[in-house]
């Protein structure tokens, strides 16, 4: 009798429409896809009363998901149709001025039609949705994810129709103490469904993805693999770089891995000469086109090589803020603005701060000749001792590599910010660099430390991660949170390492417009002085290899509140909110060209 219930329950779950969380499927924007971008409906839900029932228990039917016609006959007590619009990508915050301060739940209902075909499976992908999302098709659960930052996809073939559907997405910013971020960071908690939302039409069996660079051991070869979604064998794929004049053929192995190696001298990808190839992965039914550079990057010693050669990395720190109009920052329009200022800044690097940045700023700041680090939103103090937030933290870590390891403007993937030292620190952030290795041998590994303090004006550097990343980076705020300007003049530095060292970011606070003495704070002429005191003061650093100010552009925090002044922006960018250079920016570009000088 057992046996017959288990059965029957086996078989109902076979029939029933089910949906999963499926591995990234790689180079979204290149596959056949539709996007669902644009006006969707939502409704604010405090309480979470379209997900929960009175008693605190989550629907199974009857929540928001369900995108009930409402009619006059039936108790329903929302309606998708008449609720408000917004435009998506986007935060909440920006667009809707009730929910600026708002972090909880919001419902977003979007239609579609879609032409089902049985040769191909229906894959939805979200380029980010900040914080906890829950996604429905045609009222049922597609899959459900955490992490602002990353993109996510289900493969919903089963949920779809032909004809009219509709997608429900539940998102809930709500701040928490073991997530990743934790309860308290200096950047704003924006709201939504901040990226790119496609719905993609893939073969059934399909290139899920693959890897195309510069062999490590071997010069003169491109290697890399074509990895299927399925484990098929003796499937032909390609890859073709025609511009190289090549074309391989290759089979797939039991697993659904093709590995190739081809000779090939490519130009090399350098921020002077940026040059991407066109590479086209194929399979019979499908073709995916992506333009890929070729470069290693190394370290010596206390020095940074770039295809052999040593650089100075001219950087500037970027938040994911939108020039002009403040909230999140998404499109192609916002990267190129944020990256066309650091250019002007004499930048060939950028540090994207504090979290995985859209895929827009990586690929246009690749195309600009500018090296990246990316990171992963592991910031201050953070629940070490919870599996569950190392299992959060190192998720991200993941997906954020998966996504951008063809991208070889990216060479330094970053573990973690300004973390208190302790002993369960040290175990959480070497476990994700150690990680973070078995994912990419490509690139290097860092993290913003600290400075110890020190007494007689000798600042030394200190920490236990030191053996664990490639480059050793600090943060330093000599001139604002601690010390006068005039403090760096005869300040030293101890940075005990045998590796090169970036000043991951230094800065301060100034109100664009705002002048006065150079004493001054908030001042542009005290900012100005900052950057002076503070750029004289890198020259006597034994293996500087970079630095990254802090920052780019004013951005919106919650930390933020001096009244007249600040008004919930952190002001401590080279550029006001509203696009105006400050001072102190005129001084970075000098001392970049400086330096670019010394490296030529
Ligand atoms: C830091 C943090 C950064 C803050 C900055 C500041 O050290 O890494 O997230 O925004 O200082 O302005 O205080």
């Amino acid at each position: 009798m057992k046996k017959i219930v288990m059965l029957c329950f086996t078989f109902l779950l076979m029939g029933k429409a089910m949906a999963q969380e499926i591995p990234l499927v790689s180079n979204i924007a290149a596959r056949n896809n539709m996007t669902l971008n644009g006006k969707w409906s939502y409704i604010v839900d405090p309480l979470e009363n379209g997900y929960y029932d009175y008693r605190l228990m989550p629907f199974k039917n009857n929540g928001f998901f369900e995108n009930k016609k409402w009619n006059t006959t039936d108790l329903t007590e929302y309606n998708f149709a008449t609720s408000a619009t917004m435009d998506i990508p986007s935060d909440w915050n920006s667009k809707d001025e009730r929910l600026f301060f708002y972090e909880g739940t919001v419902w977003f209902q979007k239609d579609f039609n879609y032409k089902k075909d049985s040769k191909t499976k229906g894959i939805l992908h979200f380029g980010a949705i900040n914080y906890d999302a829950k996604v429905y098709v045609n009222g049922k659960i597609a899959g459900t994810h955490v992490g602002g930052y990353t993109p996510f996809n289900f493969d919903v073939t089963d949920l779809l129709v032909d004809g009219n559907n509709f997608v429900v997405v539940k998102v809930d910013n709500k701040r928490h103490k073991d997530n990743v971020p934790t309860v308290n960071m200096d950047w704003w908690n924006y709201g939504g469904i901040t990226r790119d939302v496609t719905l993609a039409q893939v073969p059934n069996t399909y290139i899920e993805d693959y890897l195309v660079q510069l062999d490590k051991k071997e010069k003169g070869k491109i290697s890399g693999w074509i990895k299927l979604n399925s484990e098929t064998a003796n499937q032909s794929v390609s890859v073709s770089i025609p511009e190289l004049k090549i074309k391989k053929n290759i089979t797939t192995d039991a697993k659904g891995m093709a590995y190739f190696e081809i000779k090939a001298n490519p130009i090399l990808w350098t921020p002077e000469k940026p040059k991407l190839y066109d590479v086209t992965i194929s399979k019979a039914d499908e073709n995916i086109v992506d333009q890929i550079g070729f470069r290693t990057i190394e370290t010596k010693g206390k020095e940074i090589l770039l295809n052999g050669k040593k650089v100075f990395l001219r950087g500037i720190s970027i938040h994911e803020e939108a020039p002009f109009r403040s909230g999140r920052a998404w499109s192609e329009d916002d990267a190129k603005t944020l990256l066309n200022w650091a250019k002007e800044l004499g930048c060939n690097y950028v540090r994207l701060a504090h979290y995985p940045h859209n895929e827009n700023m990586v690929r246009e700041a690749e195309k600009m000749g500018i090296m990246i680090w990316s990171e992963v939103p592991v910031y201050w103090t953070i629940s070490w001792t919870n599996p569950d937030t190392y299992a959060n933290a190192e998720r991200q870590l993941h997906d954020m590599i998966y996504r951008d390891k063809n991208r070889c403007g990216i060479v330094i993937w970053s573990i973690a910010n300004e973390t208190p030292h302790s002993d369960e620190r040290d175990v959480f952030l070497s476990k994700l660099a150690k990680y973070a290795r078995t994912q990419d041998n490509s690139r290097l590994i860092s993290m913003a430390m600290e400075v110890t303090k020190s007494p007689n004006n000798i600042n030394t550097l200190h920490d236990n991660m030191n053996e664990y990343v490639d480059i050793v980076s600090f943060n330093q705020y000599l001139g604002w949170y601690r010390g006068t300007n005039e403090s760096c003049k005869d300040m030293q530095w101890v940075i005990p390492y045998n590796k090169p060292v970036i000043i991951s970011e230094f800065g301060g606070e100034a109100l664009q417009g705002r002048h006065g003495d150079k004493k001054e704070r908030w001042n542009e002429e005290y900012q100005e002085e900052l950057y002076i005191q503070n750029t004289q003061m890198f020259n006597r650093i034994e293996g500087l290899a970079g630095v990254s100010p802090w920052i780019l552009v004013d951005f919106r925090s919650p930390r933020r509140q001096l009244p007249n002044i600040q008004d919930f922006f952190n002001r401590k960018g080279l550029i006001s909110d509203q696009g105006i250079k400050k001072k102190a920016f005129y001084v970075m570009k000098d001392w970049y060209k400086q330096k670019e000088e010394e490296y030529k």
